[in-house]
């Protein structure tokens, strides 16, 4: 791998645009992929098509016309590389080379192709057949006394079909141990809305975004991470709705964006504005915002305008007098102090609320991954109810859910805290008693393996080591297990950080055919608004011994349940079917499933908020009133810090948040640059503001060590970040996930959702020992920091 060329250099273009384009061929080229890899990308969410395994971003009908998106292409292209992890790869290098080796440069070895089993004595991979991989497994997870010792992690790309088959075979085994990518996502999404609309769920549409007043996007970074986004918020923009975006950092996708299908926007450079309103607010600063806007909406309200929905708060809701109580007694001063935004800022947002009929509300990590989420989304309830914005056309809230099924995942029970009416279910239809008990999210896993509680951890893909919390806390429970198992289509982090015993299980991924005793199967998902739809795999897969997950879960179940299940698993995978129609016997919803999804385009799952129908325990939907957090570990570090010390460069506490680059998804690297955010061949980077890197008596472009202020006083790091100035609040820092995971610990978490607060992480900035150039990292001390940089 050639050394990158690092550059950090302010980017003053639109996102889209011919830099797209550009990305796009290399992108390709990267893979190795030719004239091949451009059909596949055109099929796409094309009806007769896969499913883009990318975001969850819903698609217009699923209908002819191919959205351009860069990031999709890139995402299609991992996939679809004509690169190959073989049994050559693995025997050419031990477990320890492997583990010295960079995330970038595990998945660019390409598509796995063989099971692999670890073989001690040569601290090698080595090739394993199929039914010899499932009889370990089956052997380890028999041999435990309690099958609560054994945890089953799952990523959101798996399908409806391999999810549901996978949740009922562990629960006939006998555990809810399901820790997944979304405890660390929208798990407070979902914990948020419950109790307040009676459904964990978005309400919204497309068609609400073609006719809304207003959109809000908070804590989103739409550019980068869901593309085809900006293609409605561009046509929004064009009728002249408003859109308010809330950010610490500026976002270019927030800003200005070039379609790069429109003609005229690419011969004329031109660019359509996206944001209307821009409030850059302090991390962590959106509750207090919320309230500013809020309380700006009662006064004026108070003072005789008329703008509530009286007559929906009083036959809708439950709880307005305490929240307006709540409102009238809050001070400006504080809103104004934690939000990071001044009074006239707040009143100005909540005037553009005001102003539009219906309004939707967007969010994303940015309100999810902090230590008060849940209170921050029942605050963006509060808002859309006061002016009885749920319910009707355009208008409602909208989580904009990461993995392309993480929301079909939780759907088919991948859930630790799984509802009774679903166990009560499967008891029913499938004759057996299902363990009652919740299980661990992925927090609860981890703390578990370390301690010797977990012992055998199998993963349905996702990458585990790298995307958790805590680094080191997650590593010693991993290589703590008796055994670990990774589905998977690409080589990375977490199967070189293993247990004992290990096996690494290749699959097909989605782009891909998948061919069982009936013919070609296609799989379903279910996209961040409830639409649900056929995918179906056009490329011929990377290897010959991939098997598809369904059939991965069906073959274990079998081996691993013996006569004890009655569920007729071969028979199930034959005719993926077969399992729909299983689908359709657990879930109402789902209730002539095979014909519904056959129709183009799928169809939409039945969302009783959005019907003002509401499914809690007061049968109304819920105003809920939270006070300002004013007492997080930032604010106690600052306090503690505060008056010591001087411009000397460690004594200054920080909020760093972490963030995606445009460059990667989750803990997949795709390469080294963040185009929109100006920073060129390098990750290791932390952003700050120009007068915080003076004040603590740096330079821009200096290396430092990021170190963390946790009330335990036990101190985390992550270490060599170069400064780069940046637009962004005072106080604040931004740095790119996974590399600062260790920096966060299992104890900071959401409030009643368990999501890892990786958003708001207090820390302090020592100058770096070394300088030097990210590439020549050699000297960065792995024990400490546990990704090796460069390549
Ligand atoms: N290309 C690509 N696409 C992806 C992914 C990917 O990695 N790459 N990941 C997928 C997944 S699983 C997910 S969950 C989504 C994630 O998509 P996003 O939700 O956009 O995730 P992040 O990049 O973590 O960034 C969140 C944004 O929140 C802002 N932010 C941080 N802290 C705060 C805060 O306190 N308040 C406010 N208002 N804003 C804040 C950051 O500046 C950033 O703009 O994308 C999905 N799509
Ligand atoms: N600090 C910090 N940490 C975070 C976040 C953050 O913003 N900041 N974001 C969190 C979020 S939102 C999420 S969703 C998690 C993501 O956590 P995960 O979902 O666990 O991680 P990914 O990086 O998406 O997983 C990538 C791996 O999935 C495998 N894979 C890809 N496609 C397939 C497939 O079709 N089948 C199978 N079986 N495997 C496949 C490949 O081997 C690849 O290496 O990370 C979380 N961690
Ligand atoms: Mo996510």
């Amino acid at each position: 791998m050639a050394a990158h060329e690092q550059k950090i250099e302010f980017y003053n273009g639109p996102a889209g645009g011919w830099g797209a384009l550009r990305s796009v061929t290399r992108a390709l080229l990267a893979q190795d992929i030719p004239v091949k890899g451009a059909k596949t990308l055109l099929s796409a969410n094309q009806p007769d098509g896969f499913d883009c395994p990318g975001c969850a971003w819903p698609d217009r009908n699923h209908a002819s016309t191919f959205e351009f998106c860069e990031n999709g292409v890139k995402a299609v292209a991992a996939e679809a590389t004509a690169r190959r992890a073989g049994p050559a790869l693995f025997a050419q290098h031990t477990v320890t080379e492997l583990a010295a080796r960079s995330d970038f440069w595990l998945e660019d070895q390409g598509r796995l192709t063989h099971p692999m089993v670890y073989d001690a004595a040569s601290d090698r991979y080595r090739p394993i057949e199929w039914d010899a991989a499932f009889a370990l497994i089956a052997r380890h997870l028999n041999a435990l006394p309690d099958p609560d010792q054994a945890i089953f992690y799952t990523s959101g790309r798996a399908s409806n079909e391999a999810a549901f088959l996978y949740q009922l075979f562990v629960r006939e085994y006998g555990t809810n141990n399901f820790p997944d990518c979304s405890n660390m996502c929208h798990e407070p999404s979902g914990s948020g809305m419950r109790p307040q609309f009676g459904v964990g769920k978005g309400t919204v549409t497309l068609d609400d975004f073609e006719r809304t007043d207003a959109i809000f996007i908070f804590g989103q970074n739409p550019g980068t991470n869901h593309p085809r986004m900006l293609g409605e918020l561009r046509a929004a923009h064009k009728r002249g709705a408003r859109i308010v975006s809330f950010n610490p950092l500026r976002e270019r996708g927030l800003e200005r964006f070039a379609d790069p299908q429109d003609k005229r926007e690419m011969v004329t450079m031109g660019a359509t504005p996206i944001s209307t309103h821009y409030f850059q607010l302090r991390i962590g600063g959106d509750l207090a915002a919320v309230k500013g806007m809020m309380k700006q909406l009662l006064e004026r309200q108070d003072a005789g305008e008329s703008l509530l929905d009286a007559a929906f708060i009083a036959e809708h809701t439950t709880g307005f007098e305490a929240l307006a109580a709540d409102l009238r007694a809050e001070s400006w001063d504080v809103l104004e102090q934690e939000s990071g935004l001044d009074r006239a800022q707040l009143r100005a947002a909540g005037d553009v609320y005001a102003a539009a009929d219906s309004a939707i509300v967007c969010w994303g990590m940015g309100i999810t991954q902090h230590a008060h989420s849940v209170a921050t989304i029942q605050m963006l309830g509060n808002l859309l109810l006061m002016r009885g914005n749920v319910g009707r056309p355009g208008a409602g809230p909208c989580p904009v859910r990461g993995h392309s099924n993480v929301q079909g995942d939780r759907t088919m029970g991948i859930w630790e805290k799984p509802p009774a009416a679903l166990l009560d279910r499967l008891a029913e239809v499938y004759g057996f008693e299902p363990p009652r008990e919740n299980g661990m999210d992925t927090v609860e896993a981890i703390a578990a393996m370390r301690d010797g509680q977990g012992k055998v951890f199998f993963a349905l893909g996702g990458n585990f080591a790298a995307a958790t919390p805590d680094t080191y806390e997650t590593w010693k429970g991993l290589r703590r297990c008796d055994l670990t198992v990774h589905v998977a289509t690409k080589l990375n982090r977490s199967h070189v950080v293993h247990g004992r015993e290990a096996l690494i299980l290749p699959c097909l991924g989605r782009t891909e055919i998948d061919i069982q005793a009936t013919g070609p199967q296609g799989v379903t998902v279910e996209d961040s608004m409830s639409m649900v739809h056929i995918s179906t795999g056009i490329n011929p897969p990377a290897s010959p011994q991939l098997l598809s997950e369904p059939a991965i879960v069906a073959r274990l179940a079998e081996a691993t349940l013996g006569h004890r299940s009655r569920t007729p698993w071969r028979w199930l995978v034959e005719d993926y079917a077969r399992i729909r129609d299983h689908i359709e016997a657990v879930f109402d919803d789902f209730k002539d499933f095979n014909r519904r999804v056959a129709v183009p385009g799928g169809f939409r799952l039945r969302n009783t908020a959005s019907e003002r129908v509401w499914a809690t325990a007061s049968k109304k939907a819920g105003f809920f009133t939270h006070a300002v957090p004013r007492d997080t570990p930032s604010h106690r570090a600052r306090a503690r810090f505060a008056g010591k010390g001087g411009a000397k460069g460690d004594t200054r506490v920080f909020t760093l948040l972490t963030t995606r680059s445009h460059d990667q998804y989750n803990t997949t690297i795709y390469g080294h640059d963040d185009r929109y955010r100006g920073v060129f061949g390098q990750r290791r980077v932390v952003f700050i503001h120009a007068d915080d890197i003076r004040d603590i008596g740096l330079k821009n472009g200096d290396w430092v060590d990021i170190r963390t202020v946790w009330d335990d006083g036990q101190e985390r790091r992550a270490d060599r970040f170069k400064l780069v100035a940046y637009d962004i609040p005072r106080g604040n820092l931004a740095a790119y996930y996974p590399e600062t995971n260790p920096l966060v610990p299992l104890s900071s978490v959401a409030l009643n959702a368990g999501t890892p607060a990786s958003k708001s992480i207090p820390v302090i900035l020592v100058p770096h020992a070394v300088a030097g150039k990210e590439s020549e990292g050699a000297e960065v001390d792995t024990t400490r920091t546990p990704y090796a940089v460069g390549a």
